[in-house]
């Protein structure tokens, strides 16, 4: 196989000098690689493509970005948005699955992953929502974030003023860009549903602009994709296409890394991490070196495998694993959290109204002929643009129970047993965060959801519920073809069991009174009932696709993996730029948050 070619053959290789970007193909990498870069970042998603192109904006700087999956063919299923939700080429998707979830129904739930160049974001629905303005760490908040949003977008809202009137869209340009990489548009065409006019009977806010700072309320949201093509903006597109002829930018494909190589001391320039004993230097990965720094951008659920496999992690596990320990870093793979989703919950009652799931025949075809000859119509709509985030306050008059019977327990009680002091303490930490926000009524605690077909999905937006991802090999990226049955995932949903009876709200039933099968048993007369209501959640309870937190930018002592400027705790120079870093799941869309992260740490 090429890739093994790579791994054995490059060492042979003599140095070359950059010529061009190169996306380095697998049967010809070894030709074209570098010895050495002053920066390798590990994995081509948002973190990892957003860094790559920053970091090259400066010529003098060389950046190796190594992705395991492939470039994507840019397919229909990949750039139309009205196909989102109908499936991708497997082979983008890691193939990963939960354990089985023994606080629903011990079934094991698929956690589809972006395996490609591009990430999660070749895969991902394309509504983006920025976290509102109650979110955590100094620095990182919304003020501290605000910036990064705006540097990372291109906004565009030029709908005219019978749309914007109908779906009540006012934009703030004040909190947009206009000059970034990532287009951010509202799609041109809007499925009209009841959907905003029923939660705002219920007492929910409108929103004009979501992306404003306050995102309690219900909403039209804007996607990223193109305004011209009206197709997917990714980070693929956004930041890597336009850098392509920066010669000091190589992105191999196809190149799965399998360590991190750590050695004994170091300290890098410019980078201040507290003082740890003697700080371990990240110097390559595989027969590559790097100068400055490694940048592991693999991802929520990868970048703590790949740091446990290096040897930064619990002692215990590693031990275990029989891998030397360079780093005892308890949170690694610690603190994972994630909206969890039910879908669907509710069709809509009133049939009469046009949706996706009536174009077939001969108005697939015209659909499609309108998408790719004018950029308009229903293709252009992914599957979800319209959706509330009602506070806990707005969506049950027992929010103050709920709230009280969380906050009665004790803070490790829901979690699993043998925890690290330090990670209760951050647990604990978390948890006082989280009752707070759920008492506020600018943020949400629920995502419900208004789909293109007319199915309403549920989701938790601030779940207490923690979970865990382990290494259970120290090769588990050896051979691609096992890395799946390699990686222990364990969100523990609603391993706090508010986290599901949190879905299951007053206000709910009020939205839909006539759910489909298996809710539909309840619809008799007399009370819901609610054993049977429970059951369902746990039964269809999925993935909205945010794992986070699992390598937590948190103070050490709290169960951390990354200071404040994202410097892995005990290193000099590996710095971790995804979605994992950030230590509660915001109550948003994640892929903004992301990219903001990752626009910020370049400075
Ligand atoms: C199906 C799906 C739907 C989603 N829907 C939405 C949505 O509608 N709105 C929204 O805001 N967000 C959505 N998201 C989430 C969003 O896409 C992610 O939050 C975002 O992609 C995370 O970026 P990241 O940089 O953390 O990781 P990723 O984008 O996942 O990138 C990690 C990359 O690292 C690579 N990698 C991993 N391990 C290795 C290794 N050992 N060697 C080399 N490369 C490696 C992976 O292949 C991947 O390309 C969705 C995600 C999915 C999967
Ligand atoms: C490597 O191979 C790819 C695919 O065959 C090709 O497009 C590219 O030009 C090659 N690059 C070099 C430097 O030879
Ligand atoms: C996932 O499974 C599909 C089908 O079984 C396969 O084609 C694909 O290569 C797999 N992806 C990975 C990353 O192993
Ligand atoms: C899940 O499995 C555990 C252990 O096998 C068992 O005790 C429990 O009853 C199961 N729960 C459900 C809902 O099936
Ligand atoms: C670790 O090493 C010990 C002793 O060499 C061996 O018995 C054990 O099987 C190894 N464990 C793993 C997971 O490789
Ligand atoms: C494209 O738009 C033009 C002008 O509105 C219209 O006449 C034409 O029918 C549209 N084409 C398709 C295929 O929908
Ligand atoms: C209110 O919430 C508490 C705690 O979750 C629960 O025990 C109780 O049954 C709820 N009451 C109603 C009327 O839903
Ligand atoms: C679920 O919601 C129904 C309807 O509002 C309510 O009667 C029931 O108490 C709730 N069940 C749980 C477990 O919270
Ligand atoms: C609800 O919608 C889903 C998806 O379109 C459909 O499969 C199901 O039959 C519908 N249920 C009812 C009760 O209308
Ligand atoms: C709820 O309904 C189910 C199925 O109809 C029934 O078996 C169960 O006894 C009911 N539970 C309560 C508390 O009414
Ligand atoms: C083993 C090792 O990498 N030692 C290094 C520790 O740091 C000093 C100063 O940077 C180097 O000279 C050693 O080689």
């Amino acid at each position: 196989m090429c890739f093994v070619a790579f791994l054995h053959l490059f060492i042979l290789c003599t140095l070359f000098p950059v010529a061009e970007c190169l996306f380095l193909h697998p049967c010809n990498i070894s030709d074209s690689i570098l010895p050495s870069y002053d920066y390798i970042v590990v994995g081509g998603g948002v973190g990892g493509l957003v860094v790559a192109n920053r970091l090259t904006e400066d010529r003098s700087v060389t950046v190796l970005v190594l992705e395991a999956g492939k470039l994507d063919f840019p397919a229909n299923s990949v750039t139309v948005p009205g196909l989102v939700g109908h499936g991708w080429d497997p082979a983008y998707d890691w193939n990963i699955s939960t354990i089985p979830q023994e606080f629903l129904d011990n079934s094991t739930i698929p956690l589809p992953l972006g395996h490609v160049v591009g990430g999660g974001t070749i895969l991902n629905g394309l509504p983006t929502t920025r976290p509102g303005r109650r979110s955590a760490n100094p620095g990182w908040g919304w003020r501290g974030l605000l910036p990064y949003f705006m540097k990372s977008e291109t906004f565009v809202a030029d709908m005219d003023s019978k749309v914007t009137r109908d779906f009540n869209i006012q934009t703030d340009m004040s909190v947009h860009g206009t000059n970034g990489p990532l287009e951010v548009t509202y799609p041109r065409f809007l499925y009209i549903s009841n959907f905003l006019q029923g939660v705002s009977e219920l007492g929910v806010p409108l929103l004009n602009d979501p992306n404003a700072g306050v995102m309690a309320g219900a909403m039209i949201v804007p996607s990223t994709m193109s305004v011209q093509s009206q197709s997917r903006a990714d980070s693929r597109t956004a930041y890597l296409d336009g850098a392509i002829s920066r010669p000091n930018l190589h992105l191999a494909s196809e190149q799965t890394v399998t360590r991190i190589l750590i050695g004994a001391n170091g300290s890098a320039p410019g980078i201040n991490v507290p003082l740890f004993g003697e700080l371990r230097r990240a110097y390559g990965v595989q027969s590559v070196n790097c100068i400055m720094e490694v940048i592991l951008a693999a991802g929520a659920i990868l970048s703590p495998i790949l740091l446990q496999v290096s040897g930064i992690g619990p002692a215990l596990v590693l031990k275990e694993l029989n891998i030397s320990v360079q780093v005892d870093l308890p949170g690694v793979g610690q603190n994972l959290q994630d909206h969890a989703m039910v879908q669907p919950f509710y069709n809509y009652t009133n049939t009469c109204l046009f949706s996706a799931a009536d174009i077939a025949g001969a108005i697939l075809q015209e659909v499609e002929d309108e998408y790719f000859t004018n950029h308009t119509g229903p293709w252009t709509a992914p599957l979800i643009s319209t959706t509330a985030f009602p506070s806990l306050r707005s969506l049950t008059a027992n929010w103050s129970s709920i709230l009280q019977s969380v906050s009665s327990c004790s803070a490790e009680q829901h979690l699993p047993p043998g925890q690290h002091p330090t990670i209760l303490k951050g647990y604990d930490q978390q948890r006082q965060l989280l009752l707070q926000f759920l008492n506020w009524d600018d943020v949400g605690a629920l995502e419900v959801m208004a789909d293109s077909i007319g199915t309403l999905s549920v989701s938790n937006l601030h779940p207490f519920s923690r979970g865990t991802v382990r290494a259970l090999s120290a090769d588990v990226f050896a051979s691609s073809d096992t890395v799946a049955a390699d990686v222990e995932v364990d969100p523990r949903y609603c391993s706090q069991p508010e986290d599901c009876t949190i879905l299951n709200t007053t206000a709910m039933q009020q939205l839909m009174p006539k759910p489909p099968a298996p809710w539909d048993k309840m619809a008799g007369p007399g009370p819901l009932n609610e054993t049977v209501l429970l059951d369902a959640v746990q039964r269809n309870l999925r993935t909205e696709f945010h794992p986070c937190g699992t390598t937590s930018m948190m103070p050490f002592e709290l169960g951390g993996v990354v200071n404040p400027r994202l410097v892995v705790y005990g290193t000099a120079n590996l710095r971790v730029v995804d979605g994992g870093i950030m230590p509660l799941v915001p109550a948003a869309h994640v892929q903004a948050a992301v990219y903001a992260i990752a626009e910020k740490v370049c400075l």
